[in-house]
């Protein structure tokens, strides 16, 4: 596995939206909220996000939408994909290893499922990880920028706090490194037309009762 620095390909494509593939979600109605992990000259890992649980991301459902294969997990979910795990920098963790990210602590109802590159949407897993569905909680980084997908049930506000650290490709720690962590914010909310919607679901059933 190679890391390189891939910033200067961010910057390219983070004004290039994504089309819509029929059958899974949709991620263009989003800017991207990149997770910055970098690593110092003493091998100590650092990551930053700027959403903050004042400015957390938000999850939206799209009524009557449905998803195919493994993104049918995302039907009838408050869902973003706008977190994207990206490496600022040299990232170096050694020959046969990598960064894994492992979820500690996280909002009972979080659920998510692994992503990709925004223009390839149709190339992603939708596995679920970080310990949804009983998979495992550690997950391991290819340290291409991936944006996973986040999805719950019901309005209101998540966090999930994770741990970084460069590990084997077992997944155990390598000594040597200095591993950090970082807490993500969502909060589901209703689409913005969902109350209109409402309104005009109620008339119609209205007229249909007095015809
Ligand atoms: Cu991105």
């Amino acid at each position: 596995m190679s890391f390189i620095n891939n910033t200067i390909a961010i910057a390219t494509t983070a004004i290039v939206t994504t089309a819509a593939t029929a059958g899974l979600p949709n991620a263009h109605t989003w800017p991207m909220e990149h997770i910055m992990v970098s690593m110092d000259g003493a091998n100590n890992l650092h990551a930053h996000v700027n959403a903050d649980a004042n400015s957390p991301i938000e999850m939206l459902r799209f009524e009557g939408e449905t998803y195919d294969g493994n993104a049918s997990a995302l039907n009838d979910m408050y869902y973003t994909d706008q977190f994207g795990w990206i490496l600022d920098g040299i990232v170096n963790p050694g020959a046969g290893n990598s960064i894994w990210i492992e979820m500690t602590t996280q909002t009972t109802g979080l659920e998510t499922y692994e992503g990709g590159r925004r223009m390839m949407i149709d190339a992603q897993t939708f596995n679920p990880i970080f310990g949804t569905d009983a998979s495992s909680a550690a997950w391991q980084w290819s340290g291409m920028m991936t944006h996973n997908w986040y999805a719950a049930d019901t309005l209101g506000d998540y966090q999930a706090t994770y741990r970084i650290f460069v590990g084997d490709s077992a997944g155990n720690a390598v000594d040597g490194f200095g591993e950090t962590s970082v807490t993500l914010y969502l909060r589901a909310v209703p689409a913005p037309g969902s109350l209109a919607m409402l309104g005009l679901g109620s008339l119609v059933a209205t007229r249909r009762k007095r015809a």
